[in-house]
């Protein structure tokens, strides 16, 4: 069993897509362990996308990031980071195969709808980044 990390992002939240996220990811099995809606501040959002600092897209990746809500959810499965990168699509939905959110639902290639963990280990950080252990424990099953 593995644990990742996915947002809705602000195009995601404001086309009313949330649910269409969800019902895509656990209609593959994956179960939503933890969830909420929030507001990142740019600093936070610069924080989150920490690997990505110095690349041309930084500052307008990060200005569209907390320049409204997102929706953060834990998901549960096996394979759970590999198989919700495969649901998620490439980067740019141009690019990403039919049938994934970002072909289905992306906008472009910063407003893609959704973002997945890329590996464990960035999923830990990035689980971390946004529940607590007080949160994910609430909901264990
Ligand atoms: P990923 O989300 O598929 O893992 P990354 O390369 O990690 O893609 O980039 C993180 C996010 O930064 C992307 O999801 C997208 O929103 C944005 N981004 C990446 N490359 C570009 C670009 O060339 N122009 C604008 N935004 C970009
Ligand atoms: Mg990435």
């Amino acid at each position: 069993m593995e644990r990742t990390l996915s947002l809705v992002k602000p195009d995601g939240v404001n086309r009313n897509l949330v649910g269409e996220v969800i019902r895509r990811f656990e209609k593959e099995g994956l179960k939503v362990l933890a969830l909420k809606m929030l507001c990142l501040t740019k600093k936070q959002a610069e924080a989150f996308y920490a690997v990505h600092k110095g690349r041309p897209f930084f500052d307008e990746l990060t200005a569209y990031m907390s320049s409204g809500p997102i929706v953060a959810m834990v998901l549960e499965g096996e394979n759970a980071v590999a198989r919700v990168r495969e649901i998620m699509g490439a980067t740019d939905p141009q690019e990403a195969a039919p049938g994934t959110i970002r072909a289905d639902l992306g906008l472009n290639k910063g407003e893609n709808t959704v973002h997945g963990s890329d590996s464990l280990e960035n999923a830990a950080k990035e689980i971390a980044f946004f529940f607590s252990e007080h949160e994910l424990k609430a909901t264990e099953r």
